[in-house]
């Protein structure tokens, strides 16, 4: 059976990684079986979580955990669809995971106060210079990417040109690419309830819960596939939008 590395429920969600209940959906919607298991980045084949088992195969990267069961299993997510709605999953999936997810790691790990009722936790009982440092590794890290560079506002302010456009493509449709769902319904899922969990009160999530049609989407999607977080999660994030 498929073993799909998670970090676990944390913050009111299935998991604190939109990567992992991007996986985690994807492996619903395939029908497949498949068990869950905690781990930590350095056990991982390319020292990032999710990653799956599979028979004595390691697989490391969402992208390409999904690529393996699609194509060992025989299984198409996107089913269905058009070219052209294969081409908007493929773009909705890299505004996500390229850019929505900078502007989450930015509010969690950059504003002093979340990251230190958030992500600290990941470092457990380790010194206070560990704990900095692996801190320091991330701001790098956005550095690099370059939001890093933005004030929280100036991110906030991109974030929510993201959200607009999502919210503008999804309408009142009740999937991305329309009537069905497909697999960049699990990314896109992931990545806004990764933003809207009320643990991190940010003006992120702010640009988010301006849009009802995907905080509707957010809920909708919870409730189907992870129904035991729906009721907090819903009703927190109704209450702040
Ligand atoms: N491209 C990867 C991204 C996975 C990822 O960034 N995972 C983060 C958690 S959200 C991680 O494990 N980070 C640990 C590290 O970078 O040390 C995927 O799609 O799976």
């Amino acid at each position: 059976m498929i073993v799909l590395y998670t970090f676990g429920a944390l913050w009111g969600l299935p998991d604190p990684s939109p990567f992992v209940m991007k996986s985690e959906v994807q492996l619903k919607l395939s029908g497949l079986e498949f068990r869950t298991e905690k781990s930590r980045p350095p056990e991982a084949p390319k020292g990032k979580i999710p990653y799956i088992q599979d028979a004595s195969v390691l697989i490391g990267d969402s992208t390409f955990i999904r690529e393996h069961f699609e194509r060992k299993y025989g299984v198409d997510l996107d089913a269905g669809l058009t070219a052209q709605q294969r081409a908007t999953a493929w773009m909705v999936e890299r505004v996500v995971e390229d850019h929505i997810y900078w502007a989450t790691i930015y509010a969690r790990w950059g504003v002093r106060e979340n990251f230190d009722k958030g992500p600290a936790i990941f470092f457990g009982g380790a010194p206070a210079e560990v704990r900095e440092a692996g801190r320091a590794k991330v701001l790098d890290n956005l550095h690099g990417q370059g939001f890093g560079r933005h004030s929280l506002a100036e991110v906030a302010g991109l974030a929510g040109r993201s959200f607009q456009a999502l919210a503008d493509l999804l309408g009142d449709n009740p999937y991305i690419t329309g009537e069905t769902i497909c697999g960049a319904d699990a990314t896109l899922f992931a990545g806004l309830a990764a933003v809207a969990t009320p643990h991190f009160d940010t003006p992120v999530r702010d640009a988010l819960l301006q849009h009802p049609n995907l905080v509707a989407y957010t809920r909708r999607m919870m409730a189907r596939f992870y129904p035991t977080f729906a009721p907090a999660f819903g009703q927190a994030v109704t209450e702040a939008a």
